[in-house]
């Protein structure tokens, strides 16, 4: 990972993608992936502002606009709205995604949904290009990092709305600087989100220590099922409808990160029982030599090398069978 560039040394389409920013008649609409995290909301939210602050007319549009996680829903202001559809005009307009590695996790029908043209920025190494426009960058610790340095680019102003979104984008990301894809430019970014006076200790408490007491439960109950596996190496869990129902909860958040942080565990696993029976699977590794997305792949999934996720039919008994083998053949 090089310590001075930038990710967007070498991107094909950086000059017309900054042409694009910088021209004051492209109106837009900016999204990001469904079931959106703190870097897709973060990285929406601060292109849009970025974009907004320069006069531009943007429309802000996500497949869950009214579904947002209450953790990171503090972000939106007041007067944004986010639209669960694309808008009617979207055909005169540029579709700015953030964050989104496959057009599976935006809208049916596929890219480019109507619009007049589509710029794909993200970061996730597998992305499927689906843009007229791409700037992938598998070196950047996030989409937010990526829409800084093409907002910088781009000459746009950032202001201390734009820079704590995406500063929620980058620290959630990374793990606050803690994961393998924190680079020094990571830190740089960080470094002048903050020297534009963003409170990142107000953030750190809205997004860390207001965790909701059903959550807790949640925790509680995933870590009396869990299973070790693996000789140590991997550890797994799986959460029902009845869990839901009984601890009056569905907020799974950070429960995969606690079992992965159990000492001598390299992977782990949660399965998270749908409404409609089917299970949503989350990995996790700490090994760099493993990656669970090409696990994840398999199934229909998708994401990182450290952090991925599918949805399957399978009961979590066969899942478990089947995840270990697929770590086994990796390692
Ligand atoms: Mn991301």
């Amino acid at each position: 990972m090089s310590g001075g560039a930038t990710a967007l040394e070498g991107q094909v389409d950086l000059e017309a993608v900054r042409d694009a920013l910088k021209d004051p008649t492209v109106r837009w609409a900016v999204t990001s992936h469904e079931n959106p995290d703190g870097d897709a909301l973060g990285s929406l939210l601060g292109a849009a502002r970025a974009l907004s602050a320069a006069g531009r007319d943007v429309v802000l549009a996500h497949p869950n606009g009214h579904g947002v996680p209450d953790d990171i829903a503090f972000l939106i202001d007041e007067g944004e709205t986010l639209l669960e559809r694309l808008p009617e005009d979207v055909g005169e307009r540029t579709l700015l995604t953030l964050d989104c590695a496959s057009e599976t996790r935006l809208w049916d029908g596929g890219a480019p949904w109507g619009a007049g043209r589509v710029i794909n920025v993200d970061h996730h190494h597998d992305n499927s290009l689906f843009g007229h426009l791409n700037i992938v960058a598998p070196t950047a610790s996030s989409a937010a990092e990526v829409a800084y340095d093409l907002i910088k680019e781009a000459g746009l102003p950032v202001d201390r709305k734009c820079a704590e979104a995406l500063y929620v984008g980058l620290i959630t990301d990374t793990g606050n600087f803690t994961y393998s894809n924190t680079s020094p430019h990571s830190h740089r970014t960080a470094a002048e989100l903050i020297g534009l006076g963003i409170d990142h200790a107000e953030i750190a408490r809205r997004l860390y220590e207001q965790q909701p007491a059903g959550r807790i439960r949640l925790l509680g109950r995933a870590i009396e099922r869990s299973q070790i596996l693996m000789d140590g190496l991997l550890m797994v869990s799986d959460l029902r409808q009845e869990d839901f129902r009984e601890l009056e909860a569905t907020d799974t958040e950070t429960v995969v990160e606690v079992l992965r942080s159990v000492e001598g565990v390299e992977a782990a696993a949660l399965l998270r029982e749908l409404d409609d029976g089917r299970f949503r699977a989350s990995l996790r590794t700490s090994r760099p030599d493993v990656d669970v997305s090409i696990v994840a792949r398999k199934e229909g999934g998708g994401g990182h090398r450290a952090a991925a996720g599918f949805t399957s039919d399978r009961q979590p008994a066969e899942l478990y069978e089947w995840i270990v083998d697929e770590l086994r053949a990796q390692s």
